[in-house]
């Protein structure tokens, strides 16, 4: 069909962790050679960090694939790994969240106060008649009420599906039936730059088209007025009045622990279903491992929104069951100015950052000063996760918020594979800036041609993984055979990803973005990404987003859209001029086959509701069509600031 991604970056840079994280490091370079060596007895030790009421017999049953069972015949309570056994072990007392809301009012969560909401939930859900394997909708701004909902379904064995607040009526009442969900816990509303976003309407709106559900949930955030049903019922009046203990029955390992809908492309979203033993066992080894933590010692704190899956995996089930103290925040990077998370990072004195390429980059248009202004000596460790991170920004995250000495790990995997599957260990790898480097132990990651081939170091192709893993989604919700299709068929007998990657003459993995955008010009396939970090690699770039847009000549051609830093010029002449150099900046670092046919400066890019830049909408703008699906758009005003802006230079 088609050749495999041309090679285009050469990006060498490297940079070996400091000496006294590697010294102290949670996990060393024996974990890969243990796993190498014994990969399910290896993931059987990293299981037996948590507290199983009953040991399984089996570490894989992998008779019928690609239906996956990770420690068959064992029982866990994920709540009770959660929260109980912190207290049990006498750290009830310690902070699990300090919570800062948007408008800067805080809250700070005990161990012992988390566990005691979560079985005041769990007892009023109970009493609301949801059982163990009903489906419960959670639909709420990021307030601890969203953790402690989660925690309450998973104590008591119902199937929680978190909705991002964002998402619209008709979204919501997809998924609500989708999986015939009983309950749905909400808020009046949160806040979002600035002022009160009300979601209760939009609960109204869904449930009246939900004919499952028969109970809602209230939490009380902004005091706004909201219409009442006889369906509804506050949080304050039910959870918070309910009885304080609750013991938690352990449940099979692979009881269904929760689903989220990834968007996609298509129309209908798909439910990804993950399973509770296999899925806490990687969620929690890999926060041990990626982010070395510490929980005596550090702050940690992931940016992510809990409707993601980076929420669920790296804010609530890894860093509680690892004992962590961790920040949670409501609302928005430049609410009530753009410091907000440096400002935070101090008072909180945070140790570890999470966060994701789109806001690094972000920050890199504000400008440097912005983060100087602040004391981020705190922090020891940062991460990366979402996108690809360009190369440039890598190194200005390292200089601007990493004071040019802290490792970065950059962090690839999926909602699909649950947990961290490809990424430096930060005490032990020398990472490379855009490159998210090995696969963590016990992950067999490979690159494949169109035939399914290994390639060879050098060589560009198709992500895929071979062996099954611990947290991998067990199907798509109600729909084995899409199951099958969307993931194992491609190659027999290998997950798919649907990310293009190439493997560097070291063997190490680089992500190229989604196959969907890959852009064929003259014959050769190549990254998105690559194009990308050439142009993010110039010092007048902050963000660029490139397409494929047809072309008669060479079959596609590349457009590219690109954010200028702050202080750029790039009125009138000067914009041409940048246009030009850039265009040629472009064919010097990649070779004259990448050289962009039209570049465009734009002030922002339409990215996704978690900030994935929606490279589809701009092939439309690119190809002078009118605009496909734009439901998903974080923001809908961007896209007529782009078409206007189509005319001229700028
Ligand atoms: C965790 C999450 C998954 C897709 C994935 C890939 C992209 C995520 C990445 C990365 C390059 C990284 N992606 N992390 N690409 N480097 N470190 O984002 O899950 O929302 O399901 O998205 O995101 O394309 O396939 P999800």
């Amino acid at each position: 069909m088609s050749e495999a991604l041309a090679n285009l970056l050469n990006e060498t840079r490297q940079f070996p962790p400091p000496a006294e994280l590697a010294a102290n490091a949670n996990v060393t370079a024996e974990a890969y050679a243990e796993a190498a060596e014994d990969r399910l007895g290896f993931w059987a030790r990293q299981a037996g960090r948590l507290a199983w009421a009953k040991q399984w017999d089996q570490v894989l049953d992998w008779s019928n694939p690609p239906f996956a069972k990770w420690f068959v015949g064992g029982q866990l309570n994920v709540a009770y790994n959660c929260l109980d056994r912190h207290v049990e072990a006498g750290r009830g007392d310690k902070v699990a969240i300090h919570w800062e809301g948007e408008p800067g009012d805080t809250r700070t969560l005990t161990y012992a106060d988390l566990h005691k909401l979560t079985c005041q939930a769990a007892n009023a859900l109970t009493e609301l008649g949801v059982r163990a394997g009903d489906r419960v909708a959670i639909y709420l701004p990021m307030i601890p009420e969203a953790a402690v909902a989660m925690l309450a379904c998973a104590r008591i064995g119902a199937t929680h599906s978190v909705v991002f607040g964002g998402f619209s009526a008709d979204a919501l009442t997809n998924r609500i039936q989708d999986a015939t969900a009983k309950v749905v816990i909400t808020a009046d509303g949160g806040y979002r730059r600035g002022k009160p976003s009300a979601l209760k309407p939009t609960v109204d709106e869904a449930v009246a088209n939900c004919p499952s559900v028969e109970h809602v949930l209230v939490v009380r955030r902004t005091g706004e007025d909201v219409a009442w049903s006889a369906k509804d019922h506050w949080w304050h009046e039910t959870v918070e009045t309910a009885a304080p203990e609750h013991t938690a029955q352990p449940f099979d390992a692979e009881h269904p622990l929760f689903i989220l809908y990834t968007s996609g492309t298509t129309a209908r979203p798909k439910g990804i279903l993950h399973s509770t033993g296999g899925y806490l066992t990687q969620t929690s080894y890999t926060t041990h491992a990626v982010f070395d933590l510490k929980p005596e010692t550090d702050v940690y704190w992931c940016t992510a929104d809990i409707g993601w899956v980076t929420g669920h995996s790296y804010i609530v089930y890894g860093p509680l069951s690892n004992g962590a103290t961790q920040v949670m925040y409501e609302g928005t990077p430049d609410t009530p100015h753009k410091g907000r998370f440096w400002e935070i990072v101090d008072k909180y004195k945070v140790t570890i950052l999470y966060t994701a390429p789109t806001l690094i980059r972000t920050m890199m248009k504000w400008g440097e000063d912005i983060p100087a202004g602040y004391d981020l000596s705190s922090l020891r460790l940062l991460g990366s996760v979402g996108e690809p991170i360009n190369p440039e920004a890598w190194i200005w995250y390292r200089q601007h918020v990493g004071r040019g000495e802290l490792p970065i790990v950059d962090t690839w995997w999926q909602t699909e594979t649950g947990a961290i599957m490809i990424s430096p260990l930060p005490g032990v790898t020398a990472a490379k800036p855009g490159s998210a480097m090995t696969p963590l132990p016990g992950i067999v990651a490979d690159v494949v041609d169109d035939q399914g081939q290994s390639v060879p170091n050098g060589g560009g192709g198709y992500l895929v993984l071979r062996e099954p893993w611990p947290s991998m989604l067990r199907t798509i919700w109600g729909d084995d055979n899409r199951f099958i299709e969307t993931y194992w068929s491609r190659f027999a007998g290998l997950y798919f990803a649907g990310d293009g990657a190439k493997k560097d003459d070291d063997g190490h993995i680089w992500l190229l973005g989604r196959v969907d955008d890959v852009m064929l010009v003259s014959g050769h396939n190549i990254s998105t990404t690559e194009v990308e970090s050439a142009l993010v690699s110039h010092p007048s770039v902050a963000e660029a987003a490139v397409v494929g847009a047809t072309d008669p000549t060479t079959g596609q051609a590349i457009v590219a859209f690109a954010i200028p830093r702050g202080t750029v010029d790039t009125a009138g002449e000067a914009g041409e001029q940048l246009i030009a150099e850039l265009r040629n900046h472009v064919a010097k670092t990649l070779g004259p086959i990448a050289k962009p046919r039209q570049i465009m400066l734009v002030p922002e890019l339409p990215k996704t509701r978690s900030g994935k830049i929606m490279r589809r909408l701009l092939r439309d703008v690119a190809e002078n069509r009118s605009l496909g699906d734009v439901t998903t758009l974080q923001d809908s005003s961007v896209m007529e600031l782009i078409s206007s802006g189509m005319g001229g230079g700028k």
